[in-house]
């Protein structure tokens, strides 16, 4: 059975719905679930659900309590593959068996271990007709982090660049330079609120002096963990990343000794360490990504500087480049973008443009 352009709709209006609490879910993947029946001839959606904050209950339990009976003989829209695992709860894949749908659409596969291709199969062992692969790639865009966590074992890396008019990300003699406007800002603190991770050299961090946090107006408790690399721990204390520690997360990885006294003095603000190991003074990115992953976080938004964004395109780290250009110069002793709209690798992909403001956004994604 194919996909009709009716599935397709409500498929995108299913990973519209499973945006809603992404960045939310815990190390859960936050996925949406319709359920769409005919009533007097027209198809109308009779439950909805999108998982818990938190990552419990699943869409798929939601949207069915919704629907009660009417899911009898309906079609289930799932953005990923229902579970086939028991945790607190019996598997989606069973619940909506229980719950007598006639048909199940699904977007993206689930690699977790104890789903893959079980979910789908006691669908098919009950007799429920199945559609796999509806919109896969818009779902699987959206589930990025999951899929690459549960897939490679690392957290997915999005770059992101604000670029001048003549290539340039910013002056060497430091402090914040505007390069983009007030519209590409709070777009900056849209993707800050979805990610799970934002991270700085800690060069960014003593120049910049940034806070890094989402202050876009009623998402201001979205903002993600702080993360600064920070090899020989630079960071003062008395910068506004140590002093703000106790509000939102600030994680520093180092390579310094866990003895080190200004551990405890960065310890007393609410930082907390991961221990990395450094070559040549740079810290292994590769198994940073992997310790971001094993705490169950998904996302990496790398907003600088330079040289942290050189490192991660040099070990092909990067996943997902947002490239802003504005319109202005930046004169002056100034730092070259380690990527433009002319230089982006050509193993990145474009993906979509916009216009915000007189800024443009430029987003690429590995090929
Ligand atoms: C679904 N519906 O809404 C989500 C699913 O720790 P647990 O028991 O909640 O299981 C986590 C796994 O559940 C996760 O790795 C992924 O395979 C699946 N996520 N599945 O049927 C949902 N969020
Ligand atoms: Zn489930």
């Amino acid at each position: 059975m194919t996909a009709s352009a009716l599935d397709r709709r409500y498929m995108a209006a299913a990973i519209r719905l499973a945006r809603w609490h992404e960045g939310r879910t815990g190390s859960n993947p936050s996925v949406a679930t319709l359920i769409v029946r005919e009533i007097d001839g027209a198809p109308v959606i009779v439950g909805r659900g999108v998982t818990a904050l938190g990552g419990r209950p699943h869409a798929e339990p939601q949207a069915l309590a919704e629907a009660g009976e009417l899911a009898r003989g309906a079609t289930a829209y799932v953005t990923l593959e229902p579970c086939a695992h028991h945790g607190r709860t019996p598997p989606c894949a069973e619940t909506l068996v229980s719950a007598g749908v006639a048909r199940v659409v699904a977007a993206a596969t689930d690699p977790d271990e104890r789903v893959s291709g079980r979910g789908y199969a006691i669908l098919r062992a009950a007799g429920i007709e199945g559609v796999e692969g509806v919109l896969a790639r818009e779902a699987e865009r959206d589930l990025a982090g999951y899929l690459k966590r549960r897939t490679s074992n690392r957290a997915h890396v999005t770059l992101k660049l604000a670029v001048s008019a003549n290539g340039k990300i910013g002056r060497r003699d430091g402090g914040q330079v505007a390069i983009t406007g007030e519209v590409s800002r709070s777009q900056v603190h849209a993707l800050r609120a979805q990610s799970d991770v934002i991270l700085v050299g800690v060069g960014t961090a003593i120049n910049d002096d940034p806070e890094l946090t989402c202050r876009l107006s009623g998402l201001e408790d979205r903002s993600p963990v702080r993360m600064v690399l920070d090899t020989h721990l630079r960071l003062p204390v008395s910068s506004r990343l140590a002093a703000t520690a106790r509000d939102v997360p600030l994680w520093i990885a180092t390579a310094t000794d866990p003895e080190d006294p200004r551990r405890s003095e960065l310890a007393a603000t609410g930082a907390e360490f991961l221990a990395c190991d450094a070559l040549g003074g740079r810290l292994a990115l590769p198994e940073l990504l992997e310790d971001i992953a094993a705490r169950g976080l998904s996302t990496v938004f790398v907003e600088g500087g330079a040289e942290v964004a050189q490192a991660f395109l040099d070990e092909d780290l990067v996943d997902w480049i947002v490239l802003f250009t504005g319109e202005g110069i930046v004169e002056g002793d100034a730092v070259n973008a380690p990527v433009t709209r002319q230089t982006v690798p050509e193993t990145f992909r474009p993906v979509a443009t916009m216009r915000y403001g007189t800024d443009q956004m430029d987003e690429y994604e590995r090929a």
